[in-house]
């Protein structure tokens, strides 16, 4: 119970709950550690069809544990170029490279990396009462673990400059109202939604879900013409599943599908 990354398994799926609620799950080299073994574990296990990473307490995750950067005065600055390269940067491209779908269920504020963070997920649940915060600006630092490329891209280059120039707190239901998150839910009612969403897309097949995920990737930096290449060949390659057979055979049966490849 006092591991610093929770893991429960239901069926199908798996929960990953930061677990550092005193510090709002900020992340230090301890928390990097386990979340990222975590996903590897998760990433491995062909039972697991969809992962929820959530927080415990009334945080999701403050971003970097302020406590390891506050130095004397006139020691020497830290290299951050360090923690990134070696953990936020391997983080994000984790889940961004996850076989399976991977949720947020944002059960509080959400600041720093750790709203970019949450925004790296394929889709975002939160709670009515979280906040998102680029708090980046306040110390004199810019947006990371993919903040300048993911921001914009959800919400427009006027709100990204402005949410993280002024570390503007934004409410969940403002952020599904902007479509940076897919869903603001109640409270009480975050993690059975979350369960709820994970059940749904263990039933899914999941290789469809991933690369979808990598088209819409590649979409942000491609022309139409190469998309129309690659969504031939994703359909091609699609086409040649289990899962396709499958899914076909069950809508002329008239029959739920039953999904099964990973
Ligand atoms: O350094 C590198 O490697 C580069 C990478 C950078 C990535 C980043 O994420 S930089 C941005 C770091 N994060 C922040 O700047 C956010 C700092 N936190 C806050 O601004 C506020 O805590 C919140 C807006 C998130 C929440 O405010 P509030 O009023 O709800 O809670 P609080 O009272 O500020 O925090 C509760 C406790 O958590 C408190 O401890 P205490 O006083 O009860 O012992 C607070 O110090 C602690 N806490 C919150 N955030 C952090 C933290 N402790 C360490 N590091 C934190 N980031």
């Amino acid at each position: 119970a006092d591991a610093v990354v929770r893991i429960e398994d239901g069926a199908g799926w798996r929960r990953l709950t930061l677990n550092r609620p005193d510090k709002l799950n900020s992340f230090n080299a301890d928390q990097h550690v386990a979340l990222k073994a975590a996903l590897d574990a998760a990433a491995e296990d062909r039972s697991v069809r969809a992962v929820i990473l959530t927080g415990a307490g009334r945080g999701f995750s403050a971003g970097q544990d302020l406590s390891d950067r506050n130095r004397a005065p006139g020691a020497p600055p830290p290299d951050l170029s360090e923690t990134i390269e070696r953990f936020y940067n391997p983080l994000i491209r984790r889940l961004r490279t996850m076989p399976v779908p991977v949720i947020a269920a944002v059960n509080g504020v959400a600041a720093g990396a750790g709203a970019n963070i949450a925004f790296a997920c394929d889709l975002v649940l939160a709670a009515k009462s979280a906040r998102f915060i680029q708090a980046f600006s306040k110390i004199g630092l810019i947006p990371d673990s993919g903040g300048t490329w993911t921001l914009p891209r959800l919400v427009g280059r006027a709100r990204a400059y402005a949410l993280a120039a002024l570390a503007e707190p934004v409410t969940a239901e403002t952020a599904e109202s902007w479509g940076m998150i897919w869903k603001a839910v109640d409270d009480a009612a975050l993690a059975g939604e979350a369960e709820a969403l994970a059940a749904r897309l263990a039933a899914m097949p999941t290789g469809a879900l991933v690369r979808l995920r990598e088209g819409l990737d590649l979409a942000e930096t491609g022309t139409l013409s190469a998309q129309l290449d690659w969504e031939r060949d994703a359909q091609a390659a699609l086409g040649r599943s289990d899962d396709y057979q499958e899914g076909v055979a069950a809508f002329m049966e008239k029959r739920p599908a039953r999904f099964a490849e990973r």
